[in-house]
């Protein structure tokens, strides 16, 4: 079985056996909650000969993904000029992504720059949103990867969390 118009959310399904055409279930078949939305399909084992009663009840309503935003950042659109990290950041969401941080730290851990993000629109009409930011970094031993992570916080609910970060050894420029 596929839905289509139900909302996103967790949902408890429960399909039982209907023994006296009241449209409501006397005997329990199965009972699970599961995540759905649009277009998902629900698998049920279904007995034969027999009037069945599916419930579908929302328990948890999630927001439309179509309607979020997605920071994104790739390692390899981050290059170095001289001292400075030069890193693209598109909203490829669909929703205008609110301003953020964007903080790129050593293989340690430890915060080397950090830098806000304005808010990005959602590439709505079809051309790509993308701002570019330069974050002076302080001279680093060659080969050092670099990481490099927006939002880290999470304060931004977005489509896909995964392409928040990103792993570079940056070139270091000729001085
Ligand atoms: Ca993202
Ligand atoms: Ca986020």
């Amino acid at each position: 079985m596929r839905v289509w118009t139900l909302l996103p959310g967790r949902y408890q399904l429960h399909l039982g056996i209907d023994s006296d055409d009241d449209d409501d279930s006397d005997i329990t078949l199965e009972q699970r909650t599961v995540a759905l939305q649009r277009a998902d399909r629900i698998s049920l084992t279904l007995p034969p000969n027999q009037v069945l009663v599916l419930k579908v009840t929302q328990t948890e309503a999630h927001p439309k993904l179509f309607s979020l935003p997605d920071l994104a950042i790739s390692a390899r659109e981050i290059h170095m000029e001289d001292n400075v990290l030069v890193i693209p950041v598109h909203n490829i969401g669909s929703a205008d992504a609110p301003a953020t941080e964007i903080v790129v730290k050593d293989e340690h851990g430890q915060i080397l720059a950090r830098k806000q993000v304005p808010p990005i629109a959602a590439p709505l009409d079809l051309n790509p949103k993308i701002h570019t930011l330069q974050l002076s970094i302080p001279v680093l031993a060659t080969g050092t990867t670099l990481h490099v992570e927006l939002d880290a916080a999470n304060q931004i609910r977005e489509i896909y969390e995964g392409n928040n970060v990103a792993a570079v050894i940056p070139k270091m420029g000729t001085r």
